[in-house]
């Protein structure tokens, strides 16, 4: 984190000796105690590589009883532990500032139960998302949430990051399919919330404190989770459209028209689709348009839906909503369409600096802020581009810039959090706050609100070592 980005000084956490090194080799195998500088240098580097940490050691343990014995051990010697999952994060909370010892959850990966009937999974926090996808799949369920990082990221550090997704719009938030979380504290208490009841109203629902709150307020060791049935028929319909306020009203006719059966509604800008097709060769299906809109199906008949989305494309190309389109169930197709979508976060990264939002909006001011960067940036930025999840009134606004510099940053910074704040949206819709935002989450939480998060902080972690400088603003 070199000082000219970011103001932030060490904190007087305690630093690593060799007898902590021997200690930890004692409760882990040696090969789960990293220490060379090549095996930990990964765990420094976030996924879009601008954060860039010191730590020099990472601690990979296997089980919860593991994590409680470490945890209490740093604890007591005031060594900071920066959690980390996948590390596919995108506001550099997964990976440490300082010297931060690294907790990989890599190697806890074990599915622990799974009820067919019920849909309740049980598995450990560092079971990879499209794995545990692909292990309910075989049973004819599917994993409440899908996001373009499930190769990479695990369940503990969705539910640590509120992730969500491409889905959310169907099957809602992990607040509501995660049935229940066991949990770590700092001082190595094991919180066990794991039920897999869908109700338990006994005292407050402490599973709550855990999802979304990145790793700050204790470690999430395993999940359980509400999977529902794999849906027969699914279809995916590619949309051009020519103005973004049609975008909104294709949405509200598809949500009538569709119904129930409406498991995704994404929106892109041009700029988003044809750099991601360019950058990364990969096909459009169709040709140049002002606006995409990329909507998916799920439901329990095939010839049932197929009629209802065929009347609904015919229909909204009569209104002239829709442009031009394609709609298919074939598997291969889909995923063309869906690797389009899910790749325009890597493509711009090839084209230089990139400054990522990812904010809530009231649906009519969506894309207003995509035209207003553009003009304030003007030739300093390379593209400014506007693409995300509609139904959630969330969109991924990235600037791409030659080189990073401070005064492009001050351009953007406060500027849009402002704005933001002006229309009443979020400053982080699903990405969290992680390093990069603590020092705006003013413009989405009140004082009060704020003081709480604060007082909740020194209750669980009173000595502020799970993941610092994260989240919340220093005091
Ligand atoms: P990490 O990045 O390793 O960690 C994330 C945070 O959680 C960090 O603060 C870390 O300290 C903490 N943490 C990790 N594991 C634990 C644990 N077991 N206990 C406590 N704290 C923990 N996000 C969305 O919400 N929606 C999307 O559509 C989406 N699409 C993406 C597409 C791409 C291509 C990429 C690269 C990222 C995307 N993300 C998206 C962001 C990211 O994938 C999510 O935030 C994801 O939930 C992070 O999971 P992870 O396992 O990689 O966690
Ligand atoms: C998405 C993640 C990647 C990005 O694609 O929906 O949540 O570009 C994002 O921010
Ligand atoms: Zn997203």
């Amino acid at each position: 984190f070199s000082s000219e980005k970011y103001k932030v000084k060490r904190k007087p956490f305690g630093t690593i000796e060799a007898s902590d090194v021997d200690y930890f080799k004692t409760v882990l195998s040696e090969d789960r105690v990293l220490t060379d500088d090549n095996d930990v240098l990964p765990f420094n580097i976030d996924w879009i590589k601008n954060c860039r940490g010191q730590s020099k050691l990472v601690l990979k343990p296997k089980t919860t009883q593991e994590v409680s014995t470490i945890l209490k051990y740093c604890n007591q010697k005031r060594l900071a532990v920066c959690p980390q999952g996948g590390n596919t994060g995108l506001v550099g909370g997964s990976v440490p500032v300082f010297d931060e010892i690294v907790l990989s959850f890599m190697l806890m990966n074990k599915i622990i139960s799974f009820d067919e009937i019920s849909g309740a999974l049980i598995c450990e926090a560092g079971c990879i998302l499209e794995n545990l996808d692909n292990y309910v799949r075989e049973r004819n369920l599917i994993m409440p949430l899908d996001l373009g990082a499930k190769g990479s990221c695990h369940i503990g550090g969705n539910i640590s990051t509120n992730a969500g997704g491409l889905r959310l719009l169907r099957y809602g938030n992990l607040h509501g399919s995660v049935l229940g979380v066991e949990a770590v504290k700092a001082d190595g208490t094991v919180i066990d919330c794991l039920k897999s009841l869908k109700k338990d109203n006994t005292g407050y629902h402490l599973k709550h404190l855990f999802i979304g709150s990145e790793g700050t307020l204790g470690l999430v060791t395993k999940v359980a989770i509400h999977c529902p049935a794999l849906p027969k028929a699914v279809s995916v319909g590619f949309f051009g459209v020519e103005k973004f306020e049609d975008i909104l009203r294709l949405y509200a006719n598809a949500k009538s028209s569709l119904g129930e059966i409406l498991s995704a509604f994404e929106m892109a800008d041009n700029d988003s689709i044809s750099s991601t097709a360019k950058n990364l060769k990969l096909p459009n299906p169709i040709s140049d348009y002002p606006f995409y809109v990329l909507l998916e199906t799920h439901g329990s008949d095939e010839a049932h839906d197929s009629e209802k989305l065929t009347r609904f494309l015919e229909k909204e190309m009569e209104s002239g909503l829709i442009l031009d389109g394609t709609v298919t169930s074939d598997p291969a197709k889909m995923q063309t369409i869906w690797n389009l979508r899910e790749n325009i976060a890597a493509a711009g990264l090839v084209e230089g600096y990139m400054f990522k939002y990812d904010v809530s909006l009231p649906l009519r001011n969506y894309y207003s802020l995509v035209p207003l960067l553009r003009q304030r940036l003007g030739a300093k930025a390379s593209r400014v581009y506007g693409y995300g999840h509609v139904g959630d009134g969330n969109i991924h606004i990235n600037v791409i810039v030659p080189k990073y510099s401070p005064e492009a940053s001050s351009m953007l910074e406060p500027y849009i959090f402002e704005e933001v704040a002006k229309l009443k949206g979020s400053i982080s819709a699903e990405h969290g706050v992680g390093f990069r935002k603590p020092q705006f989450i003013h413009y989405s939480k009140d004082a009060n609100a704020l003081q709480l998060m604060q007082q909740l902080k020194q209750l669980m972690d009173p000595n502020g070592i799970l993941n610092p400088y994260k989240v919340l603003p220093e005091i």
